[in-house]
């Protein structure tokens, strides 16, 4: 049987991809370096595998794989300079970050840059947490063979003995990803240009003596239109037509099951399919019922999306009568997409809780899954017994442990009534909060944090490390903290907050402060470019042992008669950003999440702090990919936002934060999370994104960001004016807060500190008469 992964992490298992990448842009290293790191990384994975029949090449990608297949095509906006001919390191790292770098908000949108050449728009790569640099096209844009890295990287294999299969971003999926600024251009109208391009290559990788060749697809797990599935035909019959009869050609799909384009899917004139039996399970039976008897099907079994160990019996169990029907050479078995997605090598981990290590698999430990699937297959399971046995005894322990089932966690669920989620109407509310706080109009605040500097980092390092004592390290953060209080009163900000200097990333501060949750030392996985997270593993039923905020906003608070707003991350983010559990529906750890953080929320109204921020800013990328699928999502995900919020009185003001505000196809469910104040990325849009809100006529109060705070850029107060007077024009007065449009943990001192003494000169120029 042939056992396959479709792709495998690219950032080297102690990054050093990203060390020989910023290395070389800082300009240590020479661009040799950087090539030569690759190369040795990419000889280290193809061994990794080697106990497949089947090792992806192709799937290492610089920065982007994307980005890869736009310098492949030629696909290269005009304002890089590129001349045709092959791809410069250059211009390719231009269109990446541009040419001063790009510029990321703390929550992870990125955005281009003030001065230089821009980079290119980036995006989340479907419902992942991996983001891809979208591609541009422009009319009449043609395209041309301009890179050799699919063949040179499966004869640097082959170089090495290792036979791969190289993986390519399909033609459709590329150009349906992609953009132009020219809002008439259909990006799929250009598929009979594209076609070529690809024919191109995959004879140059026939001739190089590659059989099989992957081409991924997954936009066939969307909701397509007719012209886009009349599309997706066509390009397979072009390619067919002109493939060299030595290669063959595997459509992989993947992040949700084919649906209403299965037929299409399996009518394509292709040699293989790839199907992804995690996010997908339920499609098995209509695929083996509708596929051709030729047809190669490639199984995607072991989850490439998270970090569970497989119960590979019941995996056996499932495969075992699909080979017999099928016969073993129609049949691939394989992960359910690139293991990109996942951390390389749990064998690095020497922290976790040895139970808890117990039920993981990282990239690494999926390879071998994968390869006992095989040997099982192949040899019998009684040539793989002990194996066999240890993932059964692994699988049937996490069930049972104690570690993952909280009967107090199971009590307050079961207990769990629409009132938990109900606070009274926002009318009343709003009196209630009048009263106590007395604002002014247009009241100013900021997003919560302040600039992470050096000297921030290099302390908690330091603390890290045991060099600086945590009396020392917590007199430090007294200090900053102070400082950034002492300083908000004096530009006059209305509602301050304590900075966040004691933070790190904001899901794993909290999460390490929760029952449940898993932390890894060297679990990184690719956030977009050489930028990686290590998510939280959220193994077991989820609680808040203790106060996890109180006694940094409470110490803030004590330094000022101001109202001090106490920061909390949100459920939904909580669980977007982490791995999490695949024996529960995620609504239900979604709500364990809110009622850990509805404790927070209440400890911190009990302690005085009556002014709270739930962010959640991934509550837009949560939705699901398929449009049907989203009514139950937005319903679970704005009541875990209500239970969080709903424990305080009406006088206690609820705040949240989304750093973007394409809220067009949401706003209903924006509305029904009925945060008293909402604060939005709207700068950069000229306040036009504001008319979703216009159009709702939504009630509560908003904080359209009037800061752009991607930039370094210091904006003039004129020009914060102009925004809130665009503002005005959509919104009712009493309705507006003024604040940037995201936290400022990303910007330097120097630039925040003009930046929002402007931003308070705006708004108390709105307050004087007309
Ligand atoms: N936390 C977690 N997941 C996330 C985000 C987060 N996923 C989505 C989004 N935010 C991703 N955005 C970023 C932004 C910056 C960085 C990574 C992802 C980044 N990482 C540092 C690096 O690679 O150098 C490492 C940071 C660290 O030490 O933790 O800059 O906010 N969980
Ligand atoms: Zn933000």
């Amino acid at each position: 049987i042939v056992t396959a992964s479709l792709g495998f992490p690219r950032i080297g298992p102690r990054r050093e991809l990203k060390s020989a990448l910023e290395s070389s842009w800082s300009g240590k290293t020479d661009q040799a370096a950087l090539v030569a790191s690759a190369k040795d990384i990419r000889a280290a994975n193809w061994q990794r595998q080697k106990a497949l029949k089947s090792v992806a090449s192709n799937d290492f990608s610089l920065y982007d794989h994307v980005l890869d297949t736009s310098a492949m095509v030629g696909a290269i906006p005009a304002i890089y300079g590129w001349k045709g001919g092959p791809v410069s390191l250059d211009t390719y790292f231009a269109m990446a970050r541009g040419a001063q770098g790009a510029a990321v908000c703390e929550h992870g949108h990125v955005h281009e840059t003030g001065k230089g050449v821009p980079a290119m728009e980036m995006t989340k790569w479907f419902d992942t947490n991996y983001h891809y640099i979208v591609p541009e096209f422009v009319r009449g844009q043609e395209f041309a063979l301009s890179t050799s890295k699919a063949v040179d990287e499966f004869r640097e294999a082959k170089a090495l003995g290792i036979h791969t299969r190289p993986v390519l971003v399909g033609p459709v999926t590329f150009l349906k990803l992609g953009k132009s600024k020219d809002e008439t251009l259909v990006p799929l109208s250009l598929l009979p240009g594209l076609v070529p391009v690809y024919v191109e290559v995959l004879k140059q990788l026939a001739a190089e003596g590659a059989d099989w060749v992957q081409i991924d697809e997954p936009v066939l797990v969307l909701d397509l239109d007719d012209s886009e599935r009349a599309a997706m035909s066509l390009a397979y019959q072009h390619i067919a037509a002109a493939l060299p009869s030595s290669l063959k050609v595997l459509v992989a799909t993947y992040f949700g099951e084919l649906g209403d384009n299965l037929d299409l899917a399996l009518d394509l004139p292709v040699a293989g399919l790839h199907v992804d039996l995690k996010r997908g399970a339920g499609q098995i039976n209509d695929v083996l019922d509708r596929a051709r008897g030729d047809l190669v099907l490639s199984l995607g079994v072991i989850d490439g999306r998270n970090v569970w160990r497989a119960d590979l019996e019941a995996v056996l169990d499932q495969l075992e009568p699909i080979i017999e029907e099928r016969g073993e050479d129609k049949i691939i078995v394989s992960g359910s997409c690139s293991f990109l997605h996942v951390p390389i090598d749990l064998d690095q981990e020497t922290k976790l809780d040895s139970d808890v290590k117990t039920w993981l698999a990282f990239a690494a430990q999926k390879i071998e899954e994968l390869s006992i699937l095989g040997r099982a297959l192949d040899g019998g399971r009684a040539s793989v017994v002990e194996e066999l046995k240890s993932s059964s005894e692994a699988a049937r322990a996490r069930t049972k442990s104690p570690k993952i089932h909280d009967p107090a966690v199971k009590a307050r669920m079961q207990a769990l009534t629409p009132d938990h989620a109900k606070r009274v109407a926002f009318a009343e509310r709003r009196e209630a909060q009048r009263a106590a706080f007395n604002l002014p109009a247009f009241p100013t605040t900021t997003i919560g944090s302040f600039p992470q500097t050096e000297e921030v980092r290099k302390a908690r390092a330091a603390n890290g490390k045991g060099a600086l004592s945590d009396a020392d390290y917590a007199a430090f953060l007294r200090k900053e903290t102070e400082a950034a209080v002492r300083w908000q009163e004096e530009i006059g900000l209305d509602v301050l907050v304590h900075g966040e200097f004691e933070r790190n990333d904001m899901v794993q501060y909290f999460g390490e402060q929760l029952s449940g949750y898993a932390f890894t030392q060297h679990g990184w996985v690719q956030s977009y470019g050489s930028r990686y997270v290590r998510p939280p593993i959220i193994f077991g039923d989820v609680s808040r042992p203790a106060p996890m905020s109180v006694e940094w906003s409470s110490y803030a608070q004590s330094l000022t008669k101001r109202p001090m707003k106490g920061m909390l991350t949100g459920p939904v983010t909580m669980l977007f950003w982490s791995f999490i559990r695949d024996d529960i529906p995620r609504s239900e750890t979604c709500r364990q999440i809110a009622l850990a953080i509805r404790d927070e929320v209440v400890d911190l109204e009990k302690a005085g702090i009556t002014i709270i921020q739930i962010d959640e800013p991934a509550f837009r990328e949560g939705l699901p990919l398929r449009e049907k699928d989203w009514k139950n999502y937005l319903d679970w995900a704005v009541e875990s936002f209500r239970i969080s919020a709903s424990g305080v009185m009406p006088s206690t003001q609820i705040h949240t934060h989304m750093c973007y505000s394409e809220f067009n196809d949401i706003i209903d469910s924006i509305g029904a999370m009925d945060a008293d104040v909402i604060s939005i990325e709207t700068s950069r849009s000229q306040m036009e994104l504001l008319d979703a809100f216009r159009t709702y006529k939504y009630p509560n109060e908003i904080g359209p960001g009037v800061y752009d705070i991607h930039s370094p850029r210091v904006p003039p107060a004129s020009e914060m004016s102009d925004l809130l007077d665009k503002a005005r024009q959509r919104l009712s007065p009493d309705q507006i807060w003024v604040n940037p449009d995201c936290g400022l943990k990303t910007r330097k001192w120097d630039e925040v500190r003009p930046a929002l003494e402007n931003m308070v000169a705006a708004a108390k120029k709105l307050r004087e008469p007309a």
